[in-house]
């Protein structure tokens, strides 16, 4: 094993005992990939290992191919017909993976390399595991089980507008050596895979999977064949559109009776991989009520967020939009804020925003026309004006009860403590807050005034290894999709044009080092005003402005000074699709294999609120063009 050889060589074969002791041996993180002599390496991961290997560029990271039959050290892995990936650090294994699970083995590749990492440099621990996994299926116990699935560690979560299903390739598939080809064509049929696990049933708990069909002749046979070797259990949802994702594997996989599959569908899993009706090489749950006993009953770790009681309201929860103009948003905001909040709101989101003459007219398309509109014009153009968007219960019908009549003379006759008479303007006939007429114009109003978008936000190398995980649950937590995740060592280059609009600043030079000084971890997130949004969890650039004027933010928490401030976020809608652009890539390239987290999909693109945004932001948008 040269220097040379290495540096051409994607992985390193080792096939004798000898050349594993060097691979061990080796500084670093090693990525072997154990196979057996007749069925070769796993090709299925070929690319991505490239892709990883570019784009990291990491001295420390090595993949080696290693032959099961000749190294003793393997001796247990002998036989095995899926891929098994083998993580080595310092000569000691630090995680397993089963399965050609293209994103998660990138994720723990990422993972497991800044952990060795860590080690090398700060001498922490390295944390060794035991790959008891193998051992003789018969001499696992129950228990056995349960543990090795909770030492998969995380829990799991399903997000709540997700819907899943249990997909088994059943033994007959995987004793073929079908286990990764299949799982390769269903991560191309757009499903997502949230959890996988290679698991060889018991009689017992083949009998207990099986119970609602034990008066069936083939009842018998039927635990003995799914007993008889390891299936790959799968959790699945779509990466598109996961109304029916139950449904969708179900035509996925075509009927249960394999010679109606090949005549009738010719394309379906079955008729590709099952050889008759019994040896059918895959399931699905019949409906969503199964697969949910399904999942409890393989992945007992994994948890759905429906039926919390935050999920529980939100579902009843109705949004409306509310504005306050600026003459009262100036001076009344947190005597308005208030009432809104004892009224049993919550504001979901907010902001403020100063409108041009067109903005005003595209949003009140209804009433250019009225008499009145001329005086409506001028109060909202008057000054920044605020809008929120209120959830609860009946939102909207409640939120116009609480504004009281359009009128304002009314307003104070009729219902002196409604919002409108209580924040009149002295005699100026025009109210001073709205509210949305129906949920129909509601969804319109808001995505108005907060359309989804999209931005490039990244955790710098000051925070990378340590807070990535801590800001990436912050991030959950508002509810922003994940669309791009990948940890990334930037180039020089990369990093002078992302921040090409600095060149001329002082600070650049450090700023590009620093930028290079170790790996960013790099996102697209996506929600509604994601760009504002973004930027208000961040706080101001400079940590110690941070600090006095938004004390919770990440910046304020995380940063030392102003350069090494932990974290990034594009800061318009065109730098955030130029930044994108540069970091990803342009979209339409991208592939299935460059998605790397459970949240990673490219979700269509709501053209229409792009036209919102640059309506709102047309004069932004001109300026920032540099
Ligand atoms: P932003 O990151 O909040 O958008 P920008 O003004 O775009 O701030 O600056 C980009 C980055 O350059 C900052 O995040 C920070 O790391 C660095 N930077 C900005 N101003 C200074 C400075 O005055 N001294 C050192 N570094 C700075
Ligand atoms: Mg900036």
């Amino acid at each position: 094993m040269t220097a040379k050889k290495k540096e051409v060589t994607l992985q390193v074969s080792v096939i004798n005992q000898e050349q594993w002791e060097e691979v061990l041996a080796t500084k670093g993180l090693t990525v072997v990939d154990v196979y057996q002599h007749w069925c070769g390496p796993c090709r299925a991961v070929l690319s991505l290992l490239r892709k990883i290997k570019n784009e990291l560029g990491d001295d420390l990271l090595h993949f080696a191919t290693a032959e099961a039959d000749s190294i003793d050290a393997l001796e247990k892995y002998r036989g095995k017909c899926e891929p098994t990936f083998l993580f080595y650090g310092g000569g000691e294994l630090v995680a397993v993976l089963r399965g050609a699970n293209a994103p998660l083995l990138q994720r723990m590749i990422v993972e497991e390399l800044s952990k060795e990492k860590l080690v090398l440099e700060e001498g922490g621990e390295r944390k060794v595991v035991v790959d008891n996994g193998l051992m003789d299926e018969e001499k696992i116990s129950q228990e056995d089980v349960t543990h090795l699935h909770s030492e998969d560690g995380e829990n799991i979560i399903v997000p709540a507008s997700k819907s899943y299903t249990v997909a088994i390739i059943k033994p007959d598939a995987v004793a073929h050596g079908k286990a990764s080809e299949i799982i390769m064509k269903i991560q191309d049929a757009g499903f997502e895979i949230l959890a996988q696990d290679e698991w060889t049933l018991t009689e017992v708990q083949a009998r207990e999977f099986y119970q609602h069909k034990d008066t069936e002749a083939c009842f018998e046979d039927l635990v003995q064949f799914m007993s008889s070797g390891p299936s790959h259990i799968l959790v699945l949802s779509q990466l598109e559109d996961s109304a029916n994702v139950v449904q969708a594997w179900l035509d996925f996989i075509g009927p249960t009776n394999t010679d109606e599959a090949k005549r009738e569908k010719p394309a379906s899993l079955r008729a590709q991989y099952g050889t008759q009706t019994l040896f059918n090489a895959l399931h699905g749950s019949e409906d969503s009520d199964r697969a949910s006993r399904e999942l409890a009953f393989f992945f007992p770790n994994f948890s759905t967020p429906s039926g919390t009681e935050q999920d529980v309201e939100e579902e009843h929860a109705e949004r409306t939009l509310a504005l306050i103009r600026p003459d009262v948003a100036r001076e009344n905001r947190e005597e308005i804020l208030a009432q809104i909040n004892k009224s049993g709101f919550q504001v979901c989101l907010q902001r403020e925003t100063v409108l041009t003459e067109e903005q005003v007219r595209h949003f009140y398309l209804h009433h250019v026309d009225e008499d009145h509109f001329p005086a409506l014009l001028q109060s909202m153009t008057r000054g920044p004006l605020l809008a929120l968007v209120l959830t609860r219960e009946h939102a909207v019908q409640h939120w116009k009860d609480m504004l009281g009549p359009a009128d304002v003379r009314r307003a104070k006759e009729e219902n002196p403590e409604c919002l409108r008479a209580q924040f009149a303007v002295g005699d100026h006939p025009v109210n001073q807050l709205h509210g949305s007429e129906s949920t129909m114009e509601a969804s319109r109003e808001i995505s108005f005034f907060f359309p989804v978008q999209q931005t490039l936000a990244a955790i710098k190398p000051d925070a990378t290894q340590e807070h990535k995980e801590m800001i990436l649950e912050e991030i959950r937590d508002r509810r922003f999709s994940i669309r791009r995740l990948e940890e990334k060592l930037l180039s020089r280059e990369t990093v002078e044009a992302f921040y090409k609009k600095h060149t001329d600043r002082p600070f650049f030079n450090q700023l590009v080092e620093f930028m290079c000084s170790g790996p960013c971890l790099m996102m697209v997130l996506e929600k509604e005003n994601a760009i504002e949004e973004w930027r208000a969890m961040m706080g101001p650039t400079d940590p110690d402005q941070a600090k006095i004027a938004s004390p919770n933010s990440l910046r304020a928490r995380l940063a030392s000074d102003i350069l090494h401030n932990s974290v990034h976020g594009s800061s318009s809608q065109h730098h955030s699709e130029e930044e994108i652009k540069l970091i990803f890539g342009d979209p339409s390239e991208h592939t299935e294999a460059d998605s790397s987290d459970e949240n990673t999909t490219e979700g269509p693109k709501d053209a229409s609120s792009d036209n919102h945004q640059q309506h709102l932001e047309g004069k932004h948008h001109q300026e920032e063009v540099d």
